[in-house]
């Protein structure tokens, strides 16, 4: 029977590019696979700075943040590119979250993506794997900023109708 505060969300997956490098992604699209939810938008991704800038532009000024950025765009790894998912379901963040698991890879619950395959470096940068949007306004955000809406099979946020060339194209509203 569903709960009262049973939602149905759209929450942003990305595979960074330790998870491509170490060819985890079967195992951790497996592991997201519990979660019951389903996937409405894929692509993989070369991350252009400003793009790994705006998608982290709440942690600008954290002493890891040019560390985050290079990270993300496989300058670690030398594997520049990420997969980008967009899963849907009832309370599909948190669900997301917890196979996740906690930021901090050695405090990550075992089980989880980033408890069984995450490190921090003698660095000190979290590689963690894997990223999944924290609450709806971040998803809502995110899914935005790495999708156009035709990339997306159902439709999620308000678009308009734009002619570009005489092509009618979508753009998020
Ligand atoms: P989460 O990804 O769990 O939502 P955020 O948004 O606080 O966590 O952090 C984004 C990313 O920044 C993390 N996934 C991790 O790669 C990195 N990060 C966060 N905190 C630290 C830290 N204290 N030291 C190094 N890297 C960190």
């Amino acid at each position: 029977m569903s709960k009262s505060k049973d939602k149905m969300q759209s929450t942003l997956v990305i595979i960074k590019p330790d998870g491509l490098k170490k060819s985890l992604t079967g195992n951790i699209l497996t592991k997201l696979s519990e979660g019951r939810l389903i996937i409405i938008a894929a692509r993989v991704v070369k991350v252009p700075r400003e793009l790994a800038e705006e998608h982290y532009k709440q942690l600008k000024g954290k002493p890891f943040f040019e560390d985050l950025i290079l990270y993300i765009q496989g300058k670690h790894h030398n594997c520049e590119r990420v997969m980008a998912l967009v899963y849907q379901g009832v309370n599909a963040i948190d669900l997301v979250r917890s196979i996740a698991g906690s930021t901090n890879p050695e405090e990550a619950d075992p089980t989880s993506v980033r408890g069984a395959y995450g490190r921090i470096t003698t660095k000190g940068v979290y590689e963690n794997v894997i990223h999944a949007s924290s609450d709806e306004k971040e998803s809502e955000r995110e899914i935005k900023l790495w999708f156009r809406p035709e990339e997306i099979v159902v439709p999620l946020y308000p678009t308009l109708k734009v002619t570009k060339k005489n092509v009618h194209v979508l753009e998020w509203a």
